[in-house]
């Protein structure tokens, strides 16, 4: 399925995209079917039904595989549903070692789905301790989400794959891509299995859809995986496929202009006298900083740090700011703000929240592509009036 053919930013552009052969619009038409006709019972084009297949998703997928230098992807209904699916691939008895910083959603699917079927998820720091702490003879996938959401602490995946690969139970290492995106982090090149994307993010990167993929370069996996989804659905509709594809054209531009701005506004932030700490890959202070530099080709467009006070503070700052909206998500052109403890984290119990350190002071910033005077000034104004 993949087109390895150019650098990124050509790919972006020109992977999966083909003039249509009865017209020659340059555009991947979106294919507003379910069905197609057979001419003989078995005998059609490669396409039987849409949830099993859709020429816009095919452009997706194809497109999505060569952004990650993988060989095939799947599109899905969004990340989550991806999550899902491959922890379809485990049977009752398996274990799952995760981050123990990952998006609230995907730890909710873990403990209060997964677990019911009987499959449990061990929550480990990686940045601390070695895989083989955590690893049980039941380890049969490792979950690594890197940069974390919301910590943003960075996962070596080269050294977390190497230990993976040691275990005699051999488990399927997953990467979580979406904050870094393709353009900043490849994960397939540094040993992964799959990676994992919420498209609703950068790589749509315009807000306006909920999608996920799952790429690898394992045929036999990817076969699993389209069983699977196949199986249970959880497809992407033809017009949310076409809008991805559309998103993805300038992934490239928009990516460097997230961590532009964001790497801009992390140094600022450090320095401001409303701010006492700030997590950003690219700062020198990160704890993971040298990890980031090795396997990352950038820092990305996400920044957290803790203001000044509480909950009173964090949340006069989430009142007065102007430019940033208040809104859970992340990835879109706009700069959008977040409190994980209340917002996007919420369903993460709350004395493991405090374990992790996701405090009321704790604020996540998505930084967009607008001007960078304007984010700087808004979070300043809002940043005096929270003390
Ligand atoms: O929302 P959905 O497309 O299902 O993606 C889930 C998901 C998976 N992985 C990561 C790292 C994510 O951040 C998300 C979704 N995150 C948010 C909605 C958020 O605001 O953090």
């Amino acid at each position: 399925m993949s087109e390895k053919k150019g650098r990124f930013e050509t790919l972006a552009v020109h992977a999966g995209v083909k003039p249509d052969p009865s017209t020659g619009a340059i555009m991947t038409p979106i294919f507003a079917t379910s069905t197609y006709v057979q001419v003989s019972p078995g005998k059609h084009q490669g396409y039987d039904y849409s949830r099993t297949h859709n020429p816009t998703r095919t452009a997706l997928e194809t497109s999505l595989a060569a952004l990650e230098g993988g060989k095939h992807a799947l599109a899905l209904s969004s990340g989550c549903t991806g999550t899902d699916i491959l922890m379809h691939l485990l049977e009752v008895g398996d274990h799952v070692v995760s981050v123990d910083d990952v998006y609230g959603g995907t730890s909710r699917l873990f403990r209060t789905i997964w677990a019911k079927h009987g499959v449990e998820t061990s929550f480990a720091d990686l940045t601390s301790r070695p895989l083989t702490d955590f690893a049980t003879s039941k380890t049969k996938m490792v979950w690594i989400e890197t940069p974390t959401n919301p910590l943003l602490k960075i996962i070596d995946i080269e050294k977390v794959v190497a230990a993976a690969k040691k275990l005699p139970t051999k488990p399927i290492v997953v990467v979580d891509n979406t904050f870094a995106s393709p353009y900043y982090q490849s994960p397939l090149e540094l040993g992964a299995d799959v990676v994992l994307h919420s498209t609703t993010k950068y790589i749509n990167g315009h807000s306006d859809v909920v999608g996920g993929a799952v790429i690898t370069n394992d045929q036999s996996l990817l076969s699993r995986l389209h069983h699977i989804q196949n199986s249970i659905g959880g497809v992407p509709g033809p017009f949310d496929a076409f809008l991805v594809l559309r998103g993805i054209k300038t992934l490239a531009l928009r990516m460097k202009r997230h961590g532009e701005n964001a790497f801009e506004l992390a140094k600022w932030l450090e320095q401001h006298p409303a701010v006492d700490k700030v997590l950003y890959p690219g700062l020198e202070s990160h704890p993971q900083h040298a990890i980031a530099k090795k396997q990352m080709k950038g820092f990305g467009g996400m920044i957290t740090f803790f203001i000044k006070g509480n909950l009173e503070n964090a949340r006069k700052f989430l009142e007065a700011v102007k430019v940033f909206a208040l809104a859970e998500s992340l990835g879109g052109v706009e700069s959008l703000v977040d409190h994980p403890a209340i917002m996007t984290h919420a369903s993460i119990p709350a004395e493991t929240r405090k374990a992790l350190g996701i405090s009321d002071n704790l604020i996540r910033l998505s930084v967009g592509i607008e001007a960078i005077e304007d984010l700087k000034e808004d979070l300043d104004n809002a940043l005096k009036l929270s003390q």
